[in-house]
């Protein structure tokens, strides 16, 4: 029979997503069951036309599932998707719980998919959407030229902290709209107030050089997570990476700005070839023509946009890009939907 799906976390921003596509992807599913918080168990939604019941997290509702999609806080997945798999669920897990644990693959289907079939926890981690927005481009360069270094600066929708990421840039654009704000110091702090919600500083009229929590030597763990979640897809345990994530006034599509270094020369014109037939991977890239990704005109669609592409001025070797992916689709639910699509096809014999 055809799998039965549990999608954890469904009434959520990337849950929200999610429902979508599996409405618009094949239907390969037989039963897709929806569950979320107890606080959300008996609202209905729409998945593949029809309205689905959502049910309480709790070991009986993942009886008779075979593959389930996590996309809930760290904490929740690290205490619920060991419940799955011990009931026999394959799960893949959007949270950053389990993307370290060298039992479990991080998984990105255009770059590494082999590494789905080998799963000893039954667990597949999807990677980091800061990460995802970037990797299929530059896993399509690194499959010819050979990646030896990556220096990233992120532009990260406020979407990527969820709903009330996207509460709170709208609540702060509407105290600024109209105003003359974003003329002295303090100004938009003042207007906002405390309602940064999950963010440091205000998002709007503002870019905030933070996302995540503090590591060691003053590193952000969402640039640790592009460093070590790169090197663990691409398989290059020593590559050198220097990440800085900045949160900007999008609601969704992270953008990023590469710099990429190879083992010996590349030229643009290889490099636009590579980027113009990767599966995944649009190039949109003709600045005479005002031609470049942006998030405004990138959300809500599947591909890894590239724009911008030149060679390093002063470095034959290297790659300048402009990259933008959709934080909730590819960055989330489209990848974990890819994954769980893939580990399907293993359950029908594919
Ligand atoms: C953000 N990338 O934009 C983060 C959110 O490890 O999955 C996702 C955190 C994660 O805020």
């Amino acid at each position: 029979g055809r799998p039965t799906l549990a999608v954890v976390g469904a009434t959520g921003a990337v849950g929200t997503v999610m429902l979508q596509i599996l409405s618009q992807h094949a239907d390969i599913w037989g039963e897709i069951r929806l569950i979320a918080s107890p606080r959300s168990a008996g609202r209905k939604l729409t998945v593949r036309g029809e309205e689905v019941e959502v049910v309480a997290l709790s070991e009986e509702a993942f009886d008779g599932v075979d593959i389930a999609m996590f996309d809930v806080p760290d904490e929740v997945s690290a205490q619920w998707a060991p419940v799955a798999a011990a009931k026999g669920a394959v799960v893949v897990d959007n949270s950053a719980a389990f993307r370290m644990d060298p039992d479990v693959p991080l998984v990105v289907p255009e770059v590494n998919p082999h590494a789905a079939r080998v799963r000893p926890r039954g667990i597949i981690a999807n990677p980091n959407c800061t990460t995802l927005s970037m990797i299929v481009a530059v896993g399509a360069l690194h499959a010819e030229f050979g990646l030896r270094e990556l220096v990233v600066s992120s532009y990260q929708a406020v979407s990527g902290a969820g709903r009330a990421g996207i509460d709170t840039l709208r609540q702060q654009l509407k105290l600024v709209a109209g105003t003359e704000l974003g003329t002295s110091p303090g100004d938009v702090r003042r207007a906002v107030g405390d309602a940064t919600g999950p963010f440091p500083e205000p998002v709007a009229l503002n870019v905030v050089p933070w996302a995540g929590s503090l590591r060691d030597d003053g590193w952000s763990s969402e640039e640790m997570k592009v460093r070590d979640e790169s090197r663990k897809i691409l398989g290059l345990p020593e590559l050198k990476v220097a990440a800085t994530c900045v949160r900007v006034p999008v609601v969704t599509t992270h953008s990023l700005t590469v710099h990429a270094r190879f083992e010996g020369e590349v030229t643009v014109d290889r490099a636009r070839e590579i980027l113009a037939t990767a599966p995944g991977v649009v190039l949109f890239d003709d600045p005479a023509a005002g031609e470049f990704p942006t998030p405004a005109d990138v959300v809500g669609t599947d591909p890894t946009w590239v724009g911008r592409v030149r060679r390093a001025l002063d470095d034959p070797t290297a790659l300048e890009l402009f990259v933008c992916g959709d934080n909730l689709r590819k960055g989330a639910a489209l990848n974990t939907a890819q994954i769980a699509e893939l580990v399907a096809a293993e359950f029908m014999g594919a």
